[in-house]
């Protein structure tokens, strides 16, 4: 039996982060397909024994169940010593930009994409361009900030990175941006995280089914 088991399916973006962390940190896990498409995680009986919150993703190790990949990803780079802050004043910028990325980015990205591609009933177009609107000021501060300096958070790599790459590595039609023409910066970022050792894109991270919706 692995070492750490991360509940997770491969369309999470916010399950990728934590899966991205156990790959760069060489972890021994394993991971418990959810199958959210079907509701498993709506269910009382999985929100009494797995997460009361009902999201993925969820890590367990060693007796401990954790859940939020910005929690768990701190928890593994405390574990392994990876990725992490070497002091409080880093330590505090790499959770502004982790709770910047799951306020303005992550949790803005997720549900537009899950409008585009993944409900069965076409999104109506109105939300769909204010939540790009929410979207190109959000890349726009991080296009800024990835102008300054290499990563994120601190001139290396960190959780906070991971944190902001939840989504981007998705296929380009699953997310309407052009990250190559549109954010520079942001492109050049991600081929950094490419070269991280244990990088995979997320289908090929996480168990699941690759589909579009058929309308
Ligand atoms: N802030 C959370 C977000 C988790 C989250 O929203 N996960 C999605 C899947 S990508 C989910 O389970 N959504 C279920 C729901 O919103 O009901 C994290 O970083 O773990």
């Amino acid at each position: 039996m692995a070492e750490f088991k991360l509940h997770c399916f491969a369309q999470s973006g916010n399950a990728y982060k934590s899966a991205l962390m156990l790959a760069c940190c060489e972890a021994d896990w394993e991971a418990v397909w959810i199958d959210f498409f079907n509701g498993q995680t709506r269910k009382a009986e999985w929100r009494d024994t797995v997460n009361e919150m009902g999201e993925a993703p969820v890590l367990e190790h060693g007796g401990k169940k954790l859940t939020q990949s910005g929690v768990i990803n701190a928890y593994l780079s405390k574990h392994f010593k990876k990725l992490g802050a070497e002091n409080d004043d880093e330590e505090l910028e790499v959770l502004r930009w982790t709770l910047f990325d799951n306020h303005k980015l992550s949790g803005v990205l997720g549900p537009y994409r899950f409008l585009n591609v993944l409900m069965p009933t076409a999104p109506d177009p109105a939300v769909m361009n204010f939540l790009k609107g929410r979207l190109d000021a959000a890349f726009a501060v991080l296009e800024v900030q990835l102008g300054r300096q290499p990563f994120v958070a601190l001139d290396r790599p960190t959780i906070a990175d991971l944190s902001c790459a939840g989504y981007v590595f998705y296929p380009a039609d699953e997310l309407n941006f052009d990250f190559k023409a549109d954010y520079p910066n942001i492109s050049a970022w991600m081929d950094r995280l490419k070269e991280l050792p244990g990088w995979k894109p997320p289908y090929e991270m996480m168990p699941g089914e690759i589909f579009r919706a058929q309308r």
